[in-house]
C-alpha cells in the first residue's frame, strides 16, 4: 500500500470543491488516513515547494498557498501516488482532460486547485512535513475485502 498527500489548495477551499474532490478519492476506493483544515504559514509553503526555489513564480506560488485555508490529507491505496496523479490531470488545467479533477473544475495554471505528491519519495517528504505520527488513524474500510484481491 501507498500513501500520498493530496492538499485542495486556498482557491478550491474558497470555490466549495473539497467535497467535491474527497469524493473522487473516496469513489475510487482510497483511504482516508489523515486529514486537517488548516492555514499553513509562508514558511511552511517554501519548504513544501522547495524543488522550486529558482522557479519566476516560486515566490507567488508560496504567498497565494499560505493567503487561505487548504484541506491537506494523506489517502492510501495502491499505486496511489501515480493513479492520484492521473486524476489531478495536468499542472496546467488547459491542458488537462475532461474527467480529471483540474480539466472539469479549474482553468488557469496557477489558481488549479488540488496538489498532490508526484513521486513516492516526495509523497513521504511532504507528509512528514504535514503530518504528525499522532494525526493518523487506523482502521479497516467495511469495502476492504471488495476493493482488492
Ligand atoms: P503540480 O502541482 O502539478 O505538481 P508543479 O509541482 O510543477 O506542478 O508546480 C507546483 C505549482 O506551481 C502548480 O500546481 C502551479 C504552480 N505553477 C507551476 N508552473 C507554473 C507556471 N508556469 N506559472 C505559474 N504557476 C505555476
Ligand atoms: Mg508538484
Amino acid at each position: 500500500m501507498e500513501r500520498t498527500f493530496i492538499a485542495v489548495k486556498p482557491d478550491g477551499v474558497q470555490r466549495g470543491l473539497c467535497g467535491d474532490i474527497m469524493k473522487r478519492f473516496e469513489q475510487r476506493g482510497f483511504r482516508l488516513v489523515a486529514a486537517k483544515f488548516i492555514q499553513a504559514s509562508e514558511e511552511h509553503m517554501k519548504n513544501h515547494y522547495l524543488d522550486l526555489k529558482d522557479m519566476p513564480f516560486y515566490g507567488g506560488l508560496c504567498k497565494y498557498m499560505s493567503s487561505g485555508p487548504v484541506f491537506a490529507m494523506v489517502w492510501e491505496g495502491q499505486s496511489i501516488v501515480k493513479l492520484a496523479r492521473m486524476m489531478m490531470g495536468e499542472t496546467n488545467p488547459a491542458d488537462s482532460k475532461p474527467g480529471s479533477i483540474r480539466g472539469d473544475l479549474c482553468v488557469n495554471i496557477g489558481r488549479n486547485i488540488i496538489h498532490g505528491s508526484d513521486t513516492l519519495e516526495n509523497a513521504q517528504r511532504e507528509i512528514g512535513l504535514w503530518f504528525k505520527a499522532e494525526e493518523f488513524v487506523s482502521y479497516t474500510p467495511c469495502a476492504q475485502a471488495f476493493l482488492y484481491e
